[in-house]
């Protein structure tokens, strides 16, 4: 029986669209931040009375047919491992899940990392994150903390994540403004498939992230905040521009999605430093310096409360409880 905790992430490069559908090889590189405040706890237990594995999460058991990408997994680890045994799987997830808030990310990667050592292997991190691609493309990266970075490759050997900053000792945090707990309509699988095949600005998208990633690279080494987040943001709105250019088009915004942006070009003018990031779901995140969000925060108060209001810090890699 093994326990491993996962945090969440929050890609600044974005990863939309797939090469390899089954092998999960993504059409770029990607970049993110693993947060602190959002993280999956999941314990796997190979056992031999099993007739099949079994998922449980927050203590509900999930039906089998919504169980293929768990088993999914499970079946690579027991192919490297030669473990013959199904698996009980408990997962506790501390994300509202599917709100755009990445639980795949940090549920796949906690279920890489604790199935592979329940079942006697022990993987360095790079061989971690290509186990947890399988499940989840963002979850190849949650397996470390701080920025990470997705290498595409093109194989399954040359598909896996690496830090860029593990520790991180400069001022930088998201503020996540929650303005919708319910499931998405449409899953980012659906959206990046879509995307991919209907937009006519995929291709403008693929030659501009390679240029996003080395500058933001560039803005962490020197630890600026500002090149940072305009790079991020912008990066983040060429993404949505291929769903609104999807035929047929969609998108991930509500109102209050936009009404948070407005807040954030209005902070800006007033000299803070802010930046708005989105992923497949209607919640913002707000990128900015910890030392400013006492101010943000009482300038969104009059449309969003604090309960609506979650500030996350970097965040640490895979850890084991046990
Ligand atoms: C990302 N997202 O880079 C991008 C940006 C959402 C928007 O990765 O199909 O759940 O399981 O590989 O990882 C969300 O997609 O998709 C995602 P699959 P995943 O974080």
């Amino acid at each position: 029986m093994t326990t491993a905790r996962a945090h969440t992430n929050i890609a600044l490069i974005k990863y939309w669209g797939k090469l390899d559908e089954a092998l999960i090889i993504p059409q770029n590189s990607s970049l993110s931040l693993t947060l602190d405040h959002f993280y999956t706890d999941t314990t796997v237990t190979f056992d031999e009375n099993l007739t099949a594995d079994s998922f449980y999460l927050d203590k509900k058991l999930v039906p089998r047919q919504r169980t293929s990408r768990t088993t999914h997994v499970l079946d690579i680890v027991r192919a490297q491992s030669g473990e013959k045994r199904f698996a009980l799987v408990k997962s506790t997830n501390h994300v509202p899940t599917s709100a755009g808030l990445a639980s795949s990310a940090s549920g796949f990667a906690a279920l890489a990392a604790a199935a592979t050592k329940a079942a006697g292997l022990n993987l360095d991190g790079k061989s971690l994150s290509r186990i947890a691609r399988r499940g989840s493309g963002s979850a190849t990266r949650s397996i470390f903390g701080g920025f990470v970075e997705w290498h595409q490759g093109h194989s399954d050997e040359t598909s896996y994540a690496e830090p860029i900053q593990e520790v991180i000792d400069w001022d930088i945090c998201m503020l996540t403004v929650i303005v919708e707990k319910k499931r998405k309509k449409i899953s980012s699988r659906a959206g990046m498939n879509s995307s991919v095949r209907t937009s006519p600005y995929y291709d403008s998208w693929l030659s501009s992230t390679g240029k996003d990633l080395t500058e933001i690279k560039q803005a962490i080494s020197n630890k600026d905040l500002v090149q940072l987040g305009e790079i991020s943001e912008q990066n983040a709105m060429k993404m949505h521009a291929l769903t609104l250019s999807a035929s047929p088009s969609f998108t991930y915004f509500n109102g209050d999605s936009i009404k948070i942006m407005d807040y954030v070009h209005s902070l800006r003018a007033k000299g803070i430093p802010c930046y708005y990031t989105m992923d497949a779901g209607p919640n913002v995140k707000i990128i900015c310096r910890q030392s400013d969000v006492p101010r943000i925060i009482s300038e969104l108060s009059p449309d969003f409360s604090s309960d609506q209001l979650i500030l996350a810090k970097p965040g640490s890699g895979v850890t084991y409880l046990d």
